[in-house]
């Protein structure tokens, strides 16, 4: 069989190059980003996300991290404004995260780094379909949302609650009527720059929204992710951690702020 792309030293972000080239590419994720470095851009505007519950229908282990999937045949839940033109739906959200809770999330600010970092996928309504959107540089908006210790969060509750029935990859749960503004910090101001998928095929799609405004997590809800596994049931049980890219060179990027 033929090894596919992980989070081990075997087939690891440091191997993704081999089967992806795109991976050392001019606008690859995620990025460290630098607040004294960003410019604030006051032609920026704030951040709508209008999400009807009713368009969640389940969660999913995929073998790289867990899944929350949207219906997203009609403009129900969607992002507008902020950095993009045009209409973008909401498909999915899901989440990477550490061993230990010094580190987990993708994007770092000033060099640090959160235990976890939540992102919703959204697809720009120009193209007929997700999979149409993937691979065009404007085809997708993903909001980035970082997690901190601190108290614990009820909000993340329904969804940790939902990890006993998805603990191997391939294990699907239907999840109906969760809300995910319900994720969002209250104060939406953001980072923004031009990117790519963080996971292989690394596509160069993504417009990055990054909230400055982290959310919180106990160290027990932590806990509660790292007891997910990568491992098919019947495998060698294999911890669902470490499941993030490092970051990636700026190659030259600007990076714009929503505040001052
Ligand atoms: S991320 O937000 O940059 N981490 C995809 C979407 C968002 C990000 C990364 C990847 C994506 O859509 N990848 C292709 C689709 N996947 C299925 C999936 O949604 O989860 C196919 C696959 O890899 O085999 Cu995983
Ligand atoms: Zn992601």
């Amino acid at each position: 069989v033929t090894m596919s792309w992980g989070y081990e030293a075997e087939n690891g972000p440091q191997t993704w190059a081999k089967s992806f080239s795109i991976a050392d590419g001019a606008r690859q994720s995620p990025i460290n980003i630098v607040p004294g470095q960003a410019t604030h851009d006051a032609g920026l505007k704030p951040l709508h996300l209008k999400y009807d519950p009713a368009t969640c229908l389940e969660i999913l282990n995929n073998g790289h991290s867990i899944q929350v999937t949207f219906a997203d045949d009609t403009d129900r839940s969607t992002l507008t404004d902020g950095p993009v033109s045009g209409k973008f739906r909401l498909k999915q959200f899901h989440f990477h995260w550490g061993a230990s809770d010094d580190k987990g999330s993708e994007h770092t600010v000033a060099g640090i780094t959160y235990p976890a970092e939540l992102h919703l996928v959204h697809w720009n309504t120009k193209y007929q379909s997700f999979g149409e959107a993937v691979d065009k540089p404007d085809g997708l908006a993903v909001v980035g949302v970082f997690l901190k210790i601190g108290g614990k969060n009820p909000k993340l509750q329904k969804i940790l609650d939902a990890f006993d029935a998805i603990k191997s990859k391939g294990k699907q749960t239907s999840f109906a009527n969760f809300d995910p503004s319900t994720l969002l910090p209250d104060c939406l101001d953001y980072w923004t720059y031009e990117g790519s998928l963080t996971t292989p095929p690394l596509y160069e799609s993504v417009t990055w929204i990054v909230c400055k405004d982290p959310i919180s997590v106990s160290s027990e809800q932590m806990a509660k992710f790292r007891s997910l596994l990568f491992s098919a049931e019947g495998e060698a049980k294999c911890c669902m951690v470490d499941n993030y890219r490092p970051p990636q060179p700026l190659k030259g990027r600007s990076v714009r702020a929503s505040f001052k």
